[in-house]
């Protein structure tokens, strides 16, 4: 046969073009995207009928946390490199990023690096990178950039908040000076850490623990002025940066306006401050913890409305899940650490920060057609590959370039509408925040490279672990300074 596999009579969707057309795959690569029709009499070994269903490049997922010592307050993730990309798989996320963590107590990268292979190597359902974590930026860390880079590693994450993370200005600073001589992409979580201290001590002073007071500790306005802060700093170091989890719409105003002022400044936002308020917090009992996450929750509906609208408008560059699984029902490492004799009904400065999604993330989304299909792929697929230096190997469906790694949806309007329960979900994690959300699509079929390692009618899961494979990164597509040229002091 010519081909190993055609999809044909699907739509097929990129970030760029919707068009109805057939794809032809041989090995682990796309070799033909072609109109309607003309790959009808192809000779193939496998013909997949899409039915008129959407056919898009696979979920490229920027954001997730597996297997992560105690970093945002007490207990583990429960996801392992196994049970995490297992779940992303099952919802059509085919490539992820996750964060290989340097605390603040150790010297080196090279070495984090190194142990954050073990923990994924021949475990992975999907392929992988990994963002570098930067808890300490010694000189020696910083002197490890250039090798990152020939490791394949374009970018890391830095904290403006979290005890064993947070880094002082000058040391953000050092941080972005030695970024933008390697052509690396810094994430930055922007949360103004005093401010949430001060708050969590008011807090304790009116003896209001309930995991509610999460969001009243995680005021807007630390995660606003951190925003802007951090805009100030990239600005002044001319080297970009990529603000994650924005939750609030005064900090979503700055980056639009620095953007508008053409700064190098991209931003990502999570289904979570979509879908999710304070009243999800507010719960019975200790029932608010599952939601507990970082930036929080906010206020109203309308500020998730404000956070659909700078998808919709470009403000957000890409949508990842944050995926940081706690087990709810777990006193060990889970969400109920943070009971103990002194805090019965717990202490929300206690409670593990995060909310599993990585299986959630593009269905969920999708469902509520509330963006443009490309735009879809564009901030879910097609942009974090551009950004972390994946483009076009995935979130592209271009012919000789593209790994075959496609989600064939159902037709629209061909499923039942149903409700999302965590039984579905194939996470190690007890809960979903999204549970009893009403539900519209889910991947009828996902491809890695080339093989069916879901499909949804027969037989589900059937990617195998060790199927995922280590992917080596270049520079950013988007992320680039201003200037050519080394970075002058201002005298
Ligand atoms: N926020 C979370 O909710 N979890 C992990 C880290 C973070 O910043
Ligand atoms: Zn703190
Ligand atoms: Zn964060
Ligand atoms: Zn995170």
């Amino acid at each position: 046969a010519t081909y190993d596999l055609i999809i044909l009579n699907g739509v097929v969707v990129t970030d760029t073009e919707i068009s109805e057309a057939d794809i032809a795959i041989r090995g682990e690569k796309i070799v033909k995207v072609a109109s309607r029709g003309r790959l009808q009499d192809a000779k193939a070994e496998k013909t997949i009928d899409a039915m008129g269903g959407y056919v898009m490049p696979g979920g490229v997922d920027a954001h997730v946390h597996l297997q992560e010592p105690p970093l945002f307050g007490k207990g583990s993730t429960a996801d392992n490199y196994e049970t995490g990309s297992r779940s992303a798989v099952c919802g059509g996320t085919t490539t992820m990023v996750t964060f290989a963590p340097q605390k603040k107590s150790e010297d080196t990268l090279l070495d984090t690096l190194q142990a954050t292979h073990e923990k994924a190597k021949d475990n992975c359902y999907i392929d992988y990178s990994f963002h570098l974590l930067v808890g300490n930026p010694s000189e020696r860390a910083l002197s490890e950039f250039k090798t990152l880079r020939e490791e394949g590693i374009s970018s890391l994450k830095i904290y403006m908040t979290y005890a064993a993370l947070k880094l002082h200005d000058g040391q953000i600073l050092d941080v972005l000076l030695e970024a933008r001589k390697q052509k690396i992409t810094t994430m930055i979580h922007a949360e103004n850490g005093e401010v949430i201290d001060w708050m969590t001590e008011q807090l304790e002073k009116r003896k209001l623990f309930a995991p509610k007071y999460h969001a009243s500790s995680h005021p807007p306005m630390a995660e606003t002025e951190a925003t802007y802060r951090a805009i100030s700093l990239s600005e002044f170091m001319d080297t970009p940066i990529l603000i994650v989890h924005v939750s609030t719409p005064a900090a979503a105003t700055h980056i639009k306006q620095a953007q508008d002022r053409g700064l190098p400044i991209y931003a990502e936002t999570c289904p979570q401050y979509l879908f999710l308020t304070k009243k999800d917090l507010d719960q019975p009992g200790f029932e608010g913890a599952k939601c507990v996450c970082s930036p929080p929750p906010r206020e109203s509906e309308s500020d998730c409305d404000h956070i659909w609208e700078g998808l919709a408008n470009g403000t957000f560059t890409i949508l990842s899940s944050d995926h940081c699984p706690f087990r709810f029902d777990d006193s060990d490492m889970g969400k109920k650490s943070s009971i103990n004799d002194e805090f019965p009904l717990g202490h929300f400065k206690y409670i593990p920060n995060g909310c599993p999604g990585i299986e959630t993330r593009l269905a969920l989304t999708l469902g509520e057609d509330r963006l443009e299909l490309k735009k879809f792929v564009e901030v879910t697929s097609a942009n974090p590959a551009k950004l972390y230096g994946l483009w076009p190997r995935k979130g592209a469906l271009v012919e000789g370039e593209s790994d075959a790694d496609i989600n064939i949806w159902y037709p629209p309007g061909k499923m039942q509408p149903y409700e999302l329960t965590n039984e579905m979900l194939h996470h190690d994690v007890d809960y979903s925040p999204f549970e009893g959300r009403k539900m519209k699509q889910w991947p009828r079929y996902t491809l890695l490279r080339g093989q069916v390692v879901w499909d949804k009618e027969n037989g589900g899961l059937l990617g195998k672990k060790g199927n995922g494979q280590f992917i080596k990164r270049g520079a950013s597509e988007l992320a680039k300074p201003r200037m050519d040229g080394e970075w002058e002091l201002p005298l």
